[in-house]
């Protein structure tokens, strides 16, 4: 059994849709996190991530906590799925590369592009330049980053740029990546998913 621990509107909403991709029964717990944006919200003592964020999921007891650490344990454990090539795949390097780029280059650079420091720092700047020329090559190849298939590195990135698409210079080919990924069947369902649990955390 998959439990999934997830605040509405945030990290742990794409995973909602990473498991309406799966197709396998799963819990939806909601937990109150806290939402630096207002200042409202608390860690919730129900919520097993050892810092109180979300996502976190437990597995059949195992508790993964880590947007990155979730996708890529639930798409080895379910390779039905057809969304991670396998150790092996020649596919795979690609595959680890993308999400690993994902983690510690769009992140960061999503963040700075937000906060407006990218013209206080050329390191910054460098970097963030560095996600949009690397994304758009990808893209322009398409329709995914890794060309054909969607995985589970479309599914980071593109919930990444789906909420903080202005941290990057306009581009039709990033707005048509991001609508593509939001409206696959299974991103759709999960949406709605993480509406009704905003319903429930709220009552
Ligand atoms: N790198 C983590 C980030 C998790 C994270 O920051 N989640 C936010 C919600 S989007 C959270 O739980 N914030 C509450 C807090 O910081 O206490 C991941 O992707 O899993």
């Amino acid at each position: 059994m998959i439990t999934l621990f997830h605040a509405p509107q945030s990290r742990s909403s794409r995973i909602i849709w990473l498991l309406e991709e799966l197709s396998l029964p799963y819990e939806i717990r909601p937990v109150s996190i806290f939402r630096p944006m207002t200042g409202e919200g608390q860690g919730d003592a129900a919520n097993p991530h050892p810092d109180k964020r979300v996502p976190a999921i437990l597995h059949d007891g195992v508790l993964l906590a880590e947007s990155v650490a979730i996708v890529l344990h639930l798409l080895d454990t379910f390779p039905q799925a057809g969304l991670a090539p396998a150790p092996g795949d020649p596919r795979r390097g690609d595959y680890l590369t993308w999400v690993a780029w994902y983690a510690t280059e769009l992140e960061p650079a999503l963040f700075a592009g937000l906060s407006g420091e990218l013209s206080a720092s050329p390191q910054k700047q460098r970097g963030h330049d560095a996600v949009v020329a690397r994304l758009r090559a990808a893209l322009a190849h398409g329709p995914y980053v890794m060309g054909s298939q969607f995985t589970g590195a479309d599914l980071l990135i593109g919930s990444a740029l789906a909420f903080g698409r202005r941290a990057f210079p306009a581009d039709d080919a990033i707005d048509s990546y991001v609508e593509r990924c939001r409206s696959r069947p299974a991103a759709i369902r999960g949406a709605a998913l993480d509406d009704q649990s905003g319903l429930q955390a709220a009552a």
